[in-house]
């Protein structure tokens, strides 16, 4: 037998679970078998292990926002909209232990600073609001429901807070760690802290109504609020995306995807640029696995605008194979609606979802099959004995023992002919890259005798833990939402470099004036906007001024609602800032009229 050459880590690294089982009774591998292999660079800790099983878990975003239609508050906002009259954590719950999540984190402070658990730290929280009479603490009845559903709970700290009057002085950090500490001890075992690095600098900050900007790396003195939550919760994962290291990375974008090469690692020390986040660091130091996080819908919070564009279950998919199937975890976010419950679309889609997943991944057809280790090295020959048809190849990786697996190929015998095949869902070349955790690979239906997996190129001998075969039911394409140009029936020109003017030929009612920024760049992304309208291009009245929140992460279509319609023929829209570069940049813009 071929195999006998080897050790048997190498072995163990070599084969598939079928096979290892079957080398693990002979005599010769027993005399071996307490040889622990070596690990291959960084490994996971355990918490980072036991979280990455979880794969998926869904975010929950509600505050003080959900009433205003905003996605970022200001600080300001009053306490007495909080009143939700029907407030239901177990729904969320149930909702989400439906969708297949295996936990929940919770915004428990959003940028506004409202605090949704009665802290003793500051008075703008629920216990000064109408709702149970100040009596109410949100945090605690999401963490029982949780309990009660068998889900984890985490939760979700803004350090940024619009609200506090200390913020950007160090007597906010001592603030923040006591609100922490409120969280990580009264409502029991935390699976993951969220600390989100946005900080758009403007705020309420207790009246002083302006602008400060903070240093993310220095400012909040990570590594003492860190040590805090390794003796608070020993087996929480930290996500932290300014500043010091946490357990897991952003993947650098909100949309829903993380690189097709995917490592689990980065640097402890130095910068971390865009690719870093969203592809990893083949040759990192630490191990740090990226999170992917996104909305079911395309803001974070309710809004009523949006319940026509729930993600589509097809969009579901391709989110959970370039997430859970690269090597991630998907973290999904149902927003909580004004009357305090999930609303059905979210909770229907979610439902199917996981249903869809169930579908997809019930019956692995390598399980009978035979599997067969070739002469070279690191290359499986799955031989189904007969012609069987598939799209989805599923391996993954004993990551207990480090990443391992640069790149692989993958062959399907057609008629007796080797036919390569490439992730369909790949931005770059055939897409065969990294496996780590798990790794999907999607493509068009094919009918084969024999699947081979090969590993071309690895930094150890490979750790192949489990290979899997799926057939998956075709899903009919998307039609998109909000995706189609909006402008075609408008003449639009600039007027200078930051003025953009839209004439419609005639009067109109108008009541709203929505905005697609660029999609795939920051240059030009409005986010501080003016809008002006005019009959005659003489007299000009200002309509709306503000900000597009939470834009340069989430470049989704921005409405700017008139607070009562406006009868008008042309519209002056003003960037006041810009995210990046000297020249308004749009994708589409849309006039909303009676
Ligand atoms: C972002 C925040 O600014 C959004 O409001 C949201 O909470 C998202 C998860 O993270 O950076």
């Amino acid at each position: 037998m071929n195999a006998l050459k080897f050790p048997l880590p190498l072995l163990m690294a070599l084969l598939p679970f079928t096979a290892l089982a079957f080398l693990l009774t002979t005599a010769c591998a027993q005399a071996q078998v307490s040889t622990q292999p070596i690990p291959c660079g960084p490994v996971p800790s355990e918490n980072q292990l036991r979280w990455q099983d979880m794969e998926m878990y869904a975010f929950i975003h509600y505050s003080l926002n959900t009433y205003t239609d905003e996605e970022w508050g200001f600080g300001n906002e009053k306490l007495e909209m909080f009143n939700p009259s029907d407030l239901d954590c177990r729904q969320w719950a149930r909702v989400c232990k439906q969708a297949g999540m295996k936990g929940i984190i919770f915004t428990a402070k959003h940028h506004c600073g409202f605090c949704m658990w009665p802290s003793a730290y500051t008075e703008y929280s629920v216990k000064n609001t109408p709702w149970k009479n100040g009596k109410g603490d949100v945090v605690r009845e999401l963490a029982d429901a949780c309990r009660k559903e068998g889900l984890k709970f985490a939760v979700y700290l803004s350090p940024w807070d619009r609200n506090h009057p200390d913020y950007g002085k160090p007597e906010y950090i001592t603030y923040f760690r006591n609100q922490l500490r409120e969280l990580l001890t009264q409502y029991g075992d935390i699976f993951e802290v969220w600390f989100d690095g946005a900080n758009g600098g403007d705020g309420w900050y207790g009246g002083a109504n302006e602008t400060r900007r903070i240093d993310g790396k220095t400012y909040y003195k990570w590594a003492e609020t860190f040590r805090m939550i390794r003796e608070l919760q020993p087996n929480a994962v930290i996500w932290n995306d300014g500043g010091d290291r946490g357990d897991l990375r952003w993947v650098g974008t909100e949309a829903g995807n993380v690189g097709e090469t995917n490592w689990s690692l980065l640097n402890e020390e130095g910068e971390v640029t865009w690719p870093m986040l969203h592809y990893g660091l083949e040759d990192g130091d630490s191990w740090v696995p990226g999170e992917t996080n996104t909305s079911i819908r395309p803001g974070w919070f309710y809004h009523d605008a949006e319940n026509a564009h729930v993600k589509s279950l097809s969009k579901l998919m391709d989110t959970y194979y370039k997430s859970v199937g690269r090597n991630s975890t998907l973290l999904l976010n149902f927003p909580v609606a004004p009357n305090g419950r999930i609303h059905p679309n979210d909770s229907l889609r979610g439902i199917a979802f996981n249903k869809m997943i169930h579908e997809v991944f019930k019956d692995d057809l390598a399980k009978k099959a035979k599997i067969s280790r070739a002469d070279d090295n690191a290359t499986f020959v799955i031989d189904f004995k007969k012609p069987v048809t598939f799209n989805r190849f599923v391996a993954e990786e004993d990551i207990r023992y480090g990443q391992r697996v640069k790149k692989f190929s993958l062959e399907a015998e057609v008629d007796g002919r080797w036919q390569p095949l490439k992730d369909e869902l790949a931005e770059n070349g055939d897409g065969l890259t990294t496996i780590g955790h798990r790794r999907i690979v999607c493509f068009p239906r094919v009918t084969a005798t024999c699947l081979r997996f090969r590993v071309i190129d690895s930094k150890c001998n490979p750790m192949i833990k489990r290979t899997s075969v799926f057939l998956a039911p075709e899903l009919t394409a998307d039609i998109p939402d909000s995706g189609e140009k909006k402008s075609s029936n408008l003449h639009i020109f600039f007027s200078n470099s930051k003025q953009m003017m839209i004439d419609y030929d005639q009067e109109r009612t108008v009541t709203a004036f929505r905005y697609l920024p660029p999609q795939d760049t920051r240059d030009g992304l409005i986010t501080h906007y003016t809008l002006w309208v005019s009959n005659d291009w003489q007299e000009w009245r200002k309509v709306a001024s503000g900000e597009f929140s939470n834009i340069v992460n989430n470049p989704i279509w921005q409405t700017i609602k008139f607070p009562s319609p406006v009868r008008a023929k042309i519209l002056r829209f003003e960037a006041d800032r810009l995210a990046e570069g000297e020249r308004m940049g749009y994708e589409d813009v849309e006039v909303v009229g009676e």
